[in-house]
This record gives structure tokens, C-alpha cells and sequence, in this order.
């Protein structure tokens, strides 16, 4: 994707359904993918209103209609329920600002995607848990979203990214990349190619469970990670999962796995120094008994006994992604140094060992 421009991100502003005029604008640099920005306007009464406003990277999402029916049909479909639970929709789930001629997106003419929310205020997001409790609670969270959308036609949804999870997918894909050395670093990674090829029967770990109708296909979020809950600064409950591009059909138990991927690590996903990764397993109890009681009963005995599982596939998925682009030149996933992609590579082929070891 090209830079986004002063000059796109105004047009954008002003097509939007904002409340009063923009005054600012920030940028927000967390996401890996889209580019984000933070707007605050003030109406003519002189209130203060605050959104989120995203380009979509439309290298990696390139229907951003699609994209956008899926999530608006999914946060009225959670709203609803939200309602009816009495809670509170505007702050436990996103709400899609439309732009002044009601679309879901907005479609300039160099071909950038933009969309709105609103800003939910007093929130906040964490990249690693501060305490275990706050990670129990972010299983909650997206155990709480599994059930909410449990009766949800899963089949109804488009698939935004084909193949998103498709493990043995993958795995085909990182062999190509490696085949083709497009930035000759294949030298460099042949001991990461070597314990990421030993392990290729990963990629069809749940063939046989799905083939005898063992995981049934869910609403999954497919980015379940820590860092895509937003907590209430005041209460410090998990109000509200976000990010939700990837929804589609999936696999609870790889769901459950990014999640355990991401946040039951002692390291950033990008930490160089590999003595500090290690698979936490308090965190990683405390997230189960999370999620299962988020997911209120709705989870199958086999989905229950595969969530192990899951998290070593997801794991083994995500370190062919990072290698495979790394491999190609880092054209995937934002990069702010050289090395980055290798660097989250190499924590995710030692969180594997973990897990091989402890789950
Ligand atoms: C990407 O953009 P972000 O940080 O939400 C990626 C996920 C990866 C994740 C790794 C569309 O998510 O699949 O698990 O990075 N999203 C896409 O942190 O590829
Ligand atoms: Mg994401």
C-alpha cells in the first residue's frame, strides 16, 4: 500500500457522517495491517465527538464492501443481543459510522477504502497482560463473542480473506516462498525452514475431526488476540473484542490458540532476545477457564479437547506466515526494522516448543 497522504485522509474526513468539524487528527500505529487514525470534531452546540478512522489495506482485503456487510451485519446482529442482556451496545460492541450518503465505506478515486467508528471512551488495549487476571478476562471476552454469535449462519458471512486459516493452505504457500528465495534470505533461515518442515503434519491436524463433523464450522473472530480486547479504564472489565475484518467461519480452537499465542507468551511477538519467550501456563489456565465460561456451555466436548491443539497449529500457522514473508521481502505485515519478521519467526518456533512440551 502507498503511504496514506494528508491530502486523502481530509477527503476522507469530510465524507464521513461526523458530528460538527474536525479539529484533529492522530494517528494510531497498532494494527499490522490497515492505517488508523484517531478524529475528534466539535459540533456546533460545542460538544466534543470522537471516532476512529481506518483505511483498509486493500492489498490484503480486496472486496472492502464485503468486509464492511460482514461487520455491520455482525455488530446489529451483537447489539441485539447485547440489548437484551442488558448491557450497554454502544461500548460493548463497535458502531459503524456511515458516510453522509449512508454507505459502510468510503471508496476515493485513488483507490483507498476508508471506514469509521465510533471512539469508545475510557478504554483501553493491552499488547501483554499486565496481571492473569486480565487475561481471564479477556477469554471471557471472546468467549462471550463466541456465544453471542453461536446462532449466527455462519455461512452467510463472505470470506475476506480466502483461506485465512486454512493451515495446510499455508504451509504450501511458505514452501513456495522458500522455492522462490524472492529476497535471497533462504540462507540466512535454514534451520528455521528445517524445524518448521519437520513439523508439516500440523497442517492437517484437524482434517479428520472435521471430516467426521467433530468442529463444527463457528462465527470466529481469527485475530483473537489480546491486544483486540478493549478494557473499561474504570472497571477494568473486557467490554468489547474489536478488530473485526476477519470474521468468518472458523474453528473455535484456533481462535482460542491465537489468543494463547499471543498472550500467554512472556515476550512480544517480535522480541529478539528468545531467553525471555516462554509459554506461561498460569496465564495460560486462567484464559481457559475464561473462554469456557464466556462461551457459556456452548462449546462441543471435541472442541473442548482439541483447544490444546489448536494453539500449536495456530502457532506453527503464524511462524509460516512471518517466515514465508520474511522470505519474500516483508510485502505482508508492516515492518518498523529489518529482522522484524525473523525476529517474530523465532519467538513463535520457541512458543511451539513450549507448547509441545507443556500442552
Ligand atoms: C495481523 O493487523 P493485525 O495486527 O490485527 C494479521 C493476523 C496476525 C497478526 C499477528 C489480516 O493482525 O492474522 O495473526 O497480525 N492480520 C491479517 O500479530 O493478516
Ligand atoms: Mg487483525
Amino acid at each position: 500500500m502507498k503511504p496514506l497522504t494528508r491530502n486523502a485522509l481530509e477527503r476522507a474526513g469530510a465524507a464521513f457522517a461526523f458530528e460538527g468539524t474536525i479539529q484533529d487528527t492522530k494517528s494510531n500505529e497498532s494494527g499490522h495491517i490497515n492505517d488508523t487514525v484517531e478524529v475528534k470534531t466539535v459540533d456546533a452546540a460545542g460538544s466534543a465527538h470522537h471516532y476512529i478512522l481506518q483505511r483498509i489495506n486493500t492489498d490484503v482485503f480486496v472486496n472492502p464492501k464485503e468486509l464492511m456487510e460482514n461487520i455491520c451485519r455482525i455488530t446489529s446482529f451483537m447489539k441485539e443481543k447485547i440489548e437484551a442482556e442488558g448491557g450497554d451496545p454502544l461500548r460493548e460492541t463497535l458502531t459503524v459510522v456511515p458516510t453522509k450518503d449512508g454507505a459502510s465505506c468510503y471508496l476515493d478515486e485513488d483507490g483507498n477504502a476508508f471506514r469509521a467508528y465510533l471512539f469508545i471512551e475510557n478504554a483501553v488495549c493491552y499488547d501483554t497482560p499486565t496481571h492473569t487476571a486480565l487475561f481471564r478476562a479477556s477469554g471471557l471476552a471472546f468467549g462471550h463473542f463466541l456465544d453471542l454469535l453461536s446462532d449466527y449462519p455462519a455461512k452467510e458471512l463472505h470470506e475476506t480473506i480466502p483461506n485465512f486459516h486454512n493451515t495446510a493452505k499455508r504451509y504450501a504457500d511458505f514452501l513456495e516462498a522458500q522455492e522462490r528465495d524472492a529476497a535471497g534470505r533462504k540462507k540466512e533461515v535454514e534451520e528455521e525452514i528445517a524445524f518448521l518442515k519437520r513439523r508439516a503434519f500440523y497442517a492437517h491436524a484437524f482434517d479428520e475431526a472435521l471430516a467426521e463433523g467433530n468442529l463444527p464450522l463457528r462465527v470466529t473472530h481469527n485475530d483473537a488476540k489480546l491486544s483486540n480486547v478493549m478494557f473499561d479504564k474504570t472497571t477494568g472489565k473486557a467490554l468489547c473484542v474489536i478488530d473485526l475484518d476477519t470474521i468468518m467461519p472458523g474453528l473455535s480452537v484456533l481462535d482460542f490458540g491465537d489468543a494463547i499465542r499471543f498472550g500467554a507468551s512472556t515476550a512480544a511477538e517480535d522480541e529478539p532476545d528468545l531467553t525471555k519467550v516462554r509459554l506461561d501456563l498460569d496465564r495460560y489456565h486462567a484464559f481457559l477457564e475464561g473462554y469456557l465460561a464466556g462461551c457459556a456451555g456452548k462449546l462441543t466436548k471435541p472442541e473442548e479437547d482439541f483447544l490444546p491443539l489448536g494453539a500449536k497449529v495456530i502457532t506453527f500457522e503464524q511462524a509460516l506466515r512471518f517466515l514465508g514473508d520474511y522470505l519474500n521481502g516483508d510485502v505482508y505485515y508492516h515492518t518498523e526494522r529489518p529482522g522484524q519478521n525473523l525476529d517474530r519467526t523465532r519467538t513463535q518456533i520457541r512458543l511451539l516448543e513450549q507448547m509441545e512440551k507443556l500442552l
